[in-house]
């Protein structure tokens, strides 16, 4: 027998329990138009574009390994260096000389104000020596000749040589006028 309350509650079923039944319907007919079998199918089929996919663009990968070392030569390059811009190696010009430095993967600065007690790493200034060789790594350039410092951080003199063959050497200095490894040069004019 089935009471009155049992019969409201069939007929004005909540929503949700409603819904149940077309899902249900709609699960079973899924099952039916795409069973088991076929779905395994489908799946594989899925797998195996994937896999296309991955041979389509393994060979881009391979390319873009082959210039791999390419980057490694730049990398190599960043070693920060000196030179002299003005003048040439080896070329011939009349007094005063213009002489320009430059610098590669370093900071040019000038000397902070005041008592300096600590360096900064990367940091430094150009110093320009006349008929002197490079100074072993870790030396106090000294202030006087045949050492010019630009604590100022400039990059360039005009610079009064009497005539012959001269050698002109760049060192770049930290800020305690401490040579740094690997950064001078050293190059040859003849002056008028
Ligand atoms: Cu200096």
């Amino acid at each position: 027998m089935v009471d009155n309350t049992q019969l409201y509650q069939m007929i004005l079923a909540p929503p949700g329990h409603g819904r149940l039944r077309p899902e249900a319907y709609r699960m079973h007919a899924q099952m039916t138009l795409f069973p088991p079998r076929l779905m395994a199918c489908l799946a594989l089929l899925t797998a195996v574009s994937v896999c296309a996919a991955c041979t389509a663009e393994a060979p881009p990968a391979q390319q873009s390994a082959t210039p791999a070392p390419a980057p490694a030569v730049p990398a190599a390059s960043t070693n920060p260096m000196v030179m002299f811009m003005a003048p040439q190696d080896g070329s011939t010009s009349s007094s005063p000389v213009h002489i320009m430095f430059g610098a590669e993967h370093f900071e040019i600065a000038a000397v902070p104000q005041g008592t300096v007690e600590t360096t900064r790493p990367g940091m430094g200034h150009y110093h320009v020596a006349v008929d002197s060789e490079c100074l072993p790594t870790g030396e106090t350039i000294p202030k006087a000749a045949p050492w010019t410092h630009f604590g100022d951080g400039k990059n360039m003199i005009d610079m009064q040589l009497p005539p012959g063959k001269h050698t002109l050497t760049v060192q770049i200095g930290d800020d305690l006028h401490r040579t740094i490894e690997g950064l001078c040069k050293t190059i040859t004019v003849t002056v008028q």
